[in-house]
């Protein structure tokens, strides 16, 4: 195989891999479209963590559109209607948790245990995230919440990257980062909701997270620069 094929056919297989990222995915039910949430109807103070994820602090809400098994499109009441007319980035459903200063200090988080990973391979974490920052909630709930937050993500224990904090309010944003999976006997992936990252911000936080995925590979921006940088050698550019 020449120099010039061997580079076309690495370039072939950056871009198939961008096209099909889901085919070999570690986390399950990223969306929380399937699994029971509550069961007998929605309670702040029970996790809405549908299996295979558990809640690991506190009690993350499931907020489900339709209200079959969820907080409905009317938001919350007791927080005085948080993420009303909110839709799911992804299906009917989406988790929402929170990082608050009240209380000594709130950071509610869920996690699940997925398939092995192979150690030394490069893999993509991404979600979709939204942030309810317009004051909802009283003290009793730890609010009000007028932060955006961030989500920190562990990987058996140990932080491998941080979802970053939105943009704008009640506007599904994509995040993503890449991590090198260790040797493990288990693995176990661990979201952590944070205060908002700026100073005079209202550090209080309720995130919205969707469509959580990890997929092998550097991810789509770093596929497309590895097929560029190809592309560059194809060309005797330096690389
Ligand atoms: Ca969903």
């Amino acid at each position: 195989m020449t120099r010039y094929s061997s580079a076309l056919s690495a370039s072939a297989l950056a871009v198939a891999s961008l096209l099909v990222p889901a085919a070999h995915a570690n986390i399950v039910n990223g969306g929380f479209e399937s699994g029971v949430a509550y069961g007998s109807g929605p309670n702040i103070f029970s996790p809405g963590t549908p299996g295979p994820w558990f809640a690991t602090a506190w009690s993350p809400d499931m907020y489900d559109n339709t209200g079959a098994d969820g907080w409905g499109i009317g938001g919350i009441p007791a927080y005085t209607n948080m993420f009303k007319g909110m839709p799911a980035f992804q299906g009917n459903r989406f988790i929402g948790f929170a990082a608050s200063t009240a209380f000594g200090g709130i950071n509610e988080a869920f996690a699940q245990t997925t398939s092995p990973l192979t150690p030394g391979k490069t893999y993509t974490i991404s979600a979709h995230l939204a942030a309810d920052d317009t004051g909802n909630a009283s003290s009793t709930y730890g609010g009000p919440y007028f932060g955006r937050g961030q989500v920190d993500v562990l990987l058996n224990g140990n932080l491998i990257g941080t979802l970053t904090q939105n943009t704008v309010s009640l506007t599904w944003e994509s995040r993503s980062f890449s991590f090198v999976a260790p040797v493990a006997s288990s693995y176990t992936f661990e979201f952590i909701a944070q205060l908002d990252p700026n100073p005079g911000s209202g550090h209080s936080s309720y995130i919205g997270l969707d469509d959580i995925r990890c997929v092998p590979g550097p991810g789509a921006l770093g596929t497309l620069a590895l097929a560029g940088c190809l592309v560059a050698r194809r060309r005797r550019s330096a690389c």
